[in-house]
């Protein structure tokens, strides 16, 4: 059978500095969780390949820097046809969360693509005493846009594959966020992290 013709996808990955960005990244492409901080000073590009169902996507993702001085090369970044982009903010930062607004502004106001789609995840959920975001609060930043949010730990890989998962679905039009929210109000369902959940059909593979 000739091989299916995979549709690549540009996303970026966006959000105040320090929230865990390239970490959420690093941890997808399967690396050790690294303590140290390492700010970001130019994008970096990685590449995976999602299979949802019976389609392949070929993501292009786009780690940008989050810092206060970098911020019209991300908003360049953006320019590019991006099609998804996934805001993070840290849970343990409520200045973070509010900043995602923000990201969410320059982005719609850069981007070259239309409608383009947002996930957003709270990172750093290990951090459980130091939380001062919760899920609900999160929940309300999707509820605004259409989009999804994923409570999220890189330290500990909590949703990290889904996070590009969901992105890719709702790329895809497989969009259950909404839902995902309809349930959450009903009281069905699970809380929206789907709790490391896995669903028959995925599968993520970084080049
Ligand atoms: N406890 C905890 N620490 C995390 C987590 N994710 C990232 N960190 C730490 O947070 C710090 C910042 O992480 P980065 O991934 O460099 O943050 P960034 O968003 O890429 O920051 P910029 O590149 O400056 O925009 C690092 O010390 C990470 O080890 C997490 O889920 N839990
Ligand atoms: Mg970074």
């Amino acid at each position: 059978m000739p091989a299916r013709p995979t549709v690549r996808h540009k996303i970026a990955l966006v959000g105040d500095s320090g929230v865990g960005k390239s970490t959420i990244l690093s941890t997808f492409k399967g690396e050790r969780f690294n303590p140290l901080y390492v700010i970001t000073r130019k994008r970096e590009i990685k590449t995976a390949v999602v299979n949802v169902g019976n389609e392949v996507a070929e993501l292009q993702i786009w780690d940008t820097p989050g810092s206060a001085d970098c911020r019209t090369m991300t908003a360049a970044y953006v320019q590019e046809d991006v099609q998804g982009v996934v805001v993070v903010f840290d849970v343990t930062s409520y200045d973070s969360y509010m900043n995602v607004q923000h990201w969410v502004k320059t982005v719609n106001q850069f981007a070259g693509q239309e409608n383009v789609k947002f996930v957003f995840v709270g990172n750093k959920t290990d951090l459980e005493r130091q939380r001062k975001v919760s899920e609900d609060h999160g929940q309300e930043l999707a509820n605004q846009t259409n989009g999804a949010y994923i409570d999220a730990s890189a330290k500990t890989n909590k949703n990290i594959e889904m996070i590009f998962r969901r992105m890719t679905e709702i790329i895809l039009g497989m969009n259950e966020a909404s839902n995902m929210n309809n349930e959450r109000r009903s009281g069905a369902g699970d809380s929206g992290d789907y709790n490391g959940k896995e669903r028959e059909g995925f599968h993520c593979t970084v080049l």
